[in-house]
C-alpha cells in the first residue's frame, strides 16, 4: 500500500537484534513504504566508522522529519536505545499510531517511561516472542485498517 511507516531500532544502543530487524523491515514493506530501512542495514554498525559525510545532525533532522511524515511507527523496544526512547517521545506529541514490540523472553524489563506510555488508542505496547512477529504486526495492520 501507500502507507508510510517509520521502523525505529537501536544501532547505536548496539546491535545484538539486528537480524530481527531486518525480518520486521522485511514484513512491513508489505503493509506500505518503510522510510528508516537503514536501521536494519547491516552496514551501519554500533562500531563508529560513521559516514563523515551525514553528520549527526543531519541524521536527527531527517529522522524527525521522517517521523512526521509516517503515518504508523513501529519499534522494536526490546535492546535500549537513547534514540529509539527519543524517537517514540517526539511521536507521542504528533498523535500517531505508535506500536512498541518487546519480547519478554530477553530478560529485560521494558523502561516505564515506554510501557506507561501505552494509551490503548494510540500507542500500543505489545509484548510477544520473535517466532510470532508476522502474526503481531498482521494484527497491529488489520486493527488500523478497522477504524
Ligand atoms: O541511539 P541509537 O543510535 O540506538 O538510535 C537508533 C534510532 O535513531 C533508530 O531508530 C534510527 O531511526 C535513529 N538513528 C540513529 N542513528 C542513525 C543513523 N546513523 N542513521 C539513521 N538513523 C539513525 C548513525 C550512524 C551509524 C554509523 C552509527
Amino acid at each position: 500500500g501507500n502507507m508510510q511507516i517509520y521502523f525505529c531500532g537501536s544501532i547505536r544502543g548496539g546491535r545484538d537484534d539486528l537480524q530481527l530487524y531486518r525480518r520486521i523491515v522485511t514484513e512491513l514493506q508489505r503493509y506500505g513504504r518503510v522510510l528508516s530501512e537503514h536501521v536494519a542495514d547491516a552496514d551501519l554498525s554500533d562500531a563508529g566508522e560513521d559516514d563523515p559525510a551525514e553528520g549527526d545532525q543531519a541524521i536527527h533532522d531527517r529522522d524527525v522529519s521522517w517521523l512526521r511524515q509516517s503515518d504508523v511507527v513501529v519499534a522494536e523496544v526490546t535492546q535500549p536505545s537513547l534514540g529509539v526512547g527519543y524517537e517514540l517521545g517526539r511521536v507521542v506529541d504528533m498523535k500517531k499510531k505508535v506500536l512498541c514490540l518487546f519480547r519478554p523472553s530477553s530478560g529485560r524489563r521494558l523502561s516505564a517511561m515506554i510501557r506507561g506510555a501505552a494509551d490503548g488508542k494510540c500507542f500500543m505496547v505489545k509484548d510477544y516472542n520473535e517466532e510470532d512477529v508476522e502474526k503481531v504486526l498482521e494484527q497491529f495492520f488489520s486493527s488500523l485498517s478497522r477504524t
